[in-house]
């Protein structure tokens, strides 16, 4: 008798007719035969799916150029299918899930003709722990399934804990003829299932990432009192020895894999970590909150990435097992067969192939990397992991961070009033838009916790769920703002960023243990500043004008803000909770 998964794959089989299927094992092996499939055999437009780049510098490694209409997460394309649209919110597109599912067995008809079906069972999260899920990805490329195979924990062994059970997440994936009007990633929350077509692209085409670990798993969550964060997990090291954990959410490209692996620039600080993009958070028996980093690799931005900004991703990228590194739409330098993208060490070299691999100029107008350039990396090759990276349980989190990517108004760090207030703050969060995903860069939006792309349900719902999640907590977690982002008039970055960030998260750790702490913090009416002189500035030159600039909370610039986040907050309608409102009207007019 066929097994619930086995009828699923024959299924999927029937419909999109492969030449072969190939269950894969997650091993080195597999993983070495798929890179030479991808280097010989299988091709996107008129290109091989992967390129071998210098074994002696880039061990292990691979470029690989998706097609130029598919280089970010395209949120148009993406739409979340439940019967009650209601349930599903503004936040997202709505299909209806009969309506999405014939749109997509028509896409899907013979999409496999004359390709491989690769089925991947995966498991997100350590599976020792209670809380990771068994899934099931199909694919028809080979870029994906090792990109998986990065990401996830992939084995044999998940096709055990399957068993003859129903209980898997599903992901259907095919690129398709990777024609955007084509192009759909579907959201099936009822069923544990999505359907994407049409791209090959990170968040679109690696099913267990954004889509399952936040938009599925968000539903999940809710339904079972727990969160899915789009967070960094970091323990932070003082010089007596104590790590304190701490999660942050910032939107794409706004500074998670910089944050995660921070090389501290005070002595005695150091950073570990424990991821750099997805937090799964759950209350522990003991009533703290707890979390866990339910992937285990890292699908990072490469442009800006170089031994002074990022140094421990520079060494995570050179540690090279035999298992592959992946570069995706980075620039190549000819002469030494190595990835090159803007901001990486050294000179430029004078023969580069930009990232859809033509002759690049330095007098052309165009970046030679893309701006969402990425790599993919395991995780275990990372210097500074946590020794409790594997903790089943997860870490216990003494601090939340909510940032954006904001030139003006935000301050530096701010720490808010209590629990609710902590939620409002991160629910009027806005940031500028950026590369990974394809809309226009640079624009201010509403982007609470960083979970507008990746909410998989109403968020006026997820204002609720995050407020009683603090009414369940025994001593709820300090919730602090940041950003680093901040300009001065001549469009300069007003803090230094990167390692000297530690400052900050050193202020942080001190405010989130010191319950009965003297500390001159100062009130505005949009939450605590620190004191005078509570930054450390010792031995890093960095001016105490400027870091009173980039702490400035100034009245004028929060209120004309209001009117816009009102707005976004309007559009929840009933579904909004009072105490967000109650904590809008208390901002309102305290400024
Ligand atoms: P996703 O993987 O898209 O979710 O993004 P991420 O948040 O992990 O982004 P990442 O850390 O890769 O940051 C990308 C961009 O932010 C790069 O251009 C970095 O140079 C820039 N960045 C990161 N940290 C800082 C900082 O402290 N200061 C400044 N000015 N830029 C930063
Ligand atoms: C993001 O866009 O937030 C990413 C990359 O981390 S992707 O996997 O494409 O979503
Ligand atoms: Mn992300």
């Amino acid at each position: 008798m066929a097994t619930p998964l086995e009828k699923w794959v024959e299924e999927q089989a029937r419909l999109t007719k492969p030449d072969r299927i190939h269950w894969c094992d997650g091993s080195e092996e597999e993983a070495r035969r798929l890179m030479e499939i991808g280097e010989k055999e299988e091709r996107i437009g008129n290109q091989n799916v992967f390129r071998k780049l210098n074994p002696e510098t880039f061990p292990s490694s691979y470029l690989h150029r998706s097609h130029p209409t598919d280089v970010a997460r395209t949120e148009q394309l993406t739409f979340v299918c439940h019967p009650d649209r209601e349930m599903v919110g503004p936040n997202n597109n709505w299909m209806d899930p009969e309506e999405a599912k014939t749109k997509m067995r028509g896409l899907s008809e013979g999409c496999m003709a004359g390709r491989t079906m690769y089925v991947l069972p995966y498991v997100m999260g350590n599976p020792l722990s209670p809380y990771a899920k068994a899934c099931v990805q199909i694919t028809d490329i080979s870029y994906v399934a090792v990109s998986m195979g990065i990401m996830t924990h992939m084995g044999k062994d998940v096709l055990d804990r399957i068993g003859a059970s129903e209980n898997f997440v599903k992901g259907f994936h095919s690129i398709g003829d990777l024609d955007p009007n084509r192009r759909f990633i579907m959201h099936f929350p009822q069923e544990n299932l999505v359907w994407s077509i049409g791209s090959g692209y990170g968040g679109n085409a690696l099913l267990g990432k954004k889509c399952f670990s936040l938009r599925i798993a968000s539903w999940l969550g809710l339904k079972e009192g727990w969160l899915a964060e789009h967070m960094v997990i970091i323990g932070v090291e003082d010089p007596k020895g104590n790590v304190t954990y701490l999660v942050a959410a910032l939107p794409s490209a706004c500074g998670k894999t910089n944050l995660a692996m921070m090389e501290s620039a005070l002595p005695g600080y150091k950073i570990w970590t424990l991821g750099d993009d997805i937090a799964w958070l759950h209350i522990g028996e003991d009533g703290r909150l707890y979390a866990l980093n339910p992937e285990s690799g890292f699908f990072g931005v490469a442009p800006g990435t170089s031994l002074k900004t990022n140094p421990n991703m520079m060494r995570t990228l050179k540690a090279g097992t035999s298992f592959p590194t992946l570069y995706t739409n980075t620039a190549l330098n000819v002469d030494t067969n190595e990835p090159w993208w803007e901001g990486i060490d050294g000179p430029r070299p004078e023969n580069l192939l930009d990232w859809q691999g033509n002759p690049w100029h330095p007098d052309s107008k165009t970046l030679a990397a893309h701006p969402n350039s990425r790599f993919t990396v395991d995780i275990r090759q990372c210097p500074t992991l946590s020794p409790e990276a594997g903790n089943p349980q997860g870490v216990p989190i003494s601090a939340i961070i909510f940032g954006g990517r904001r030139s003006d108004t935000r301050p530096l760090v701010l720490q808010g009033f209590n629990w609710q207030h902590g939620v409002f703050m991160a629910a009027m969060m806005g940031s500028e838009t950026t590369a990974a995903a394809a809309h226009q860069v640079g624009v201010l939006r509403r982007d609470p916790m960083a979970m507008l792309p990746f909410c998989g349900y109403n968020m006026g719902d997820y204002f609720r769920h995050w407020l009683n999640m603090g009414k369940r907590l025994a001593r709820p977690p300090e919730i602090f703002c940041i950003n680093w982002f901040r300009k001065d008039e001549d469009g300069k970055f007003l803090w230094p960023g990167f390692g000297e960030n530690i400052r900050v998260l050193k202020w942080i750790v001190e405010r989130s243990h010191d319950s009965g702490s003297t500390a001159p913090r100062r009130e505005t009416p949009a939450g605590f500043l620190p004191g005078k002189n509570e930054i450390d500035l010792s031995g890093g030159g960095i001016s105490e004008v400027n870091l009173e600039k980039a702490l400035a909370v100034n009245p004028e610039e929060w209120k004309a803000e209001l009117p816009d986040v009102e707005i976004f907050l309007k559009k929840f309608g009933d579904r909004m909770p009072g105490e967000i409102w109650d904590e809008f009207n208390k901002l309102a007019s305290s400024l």
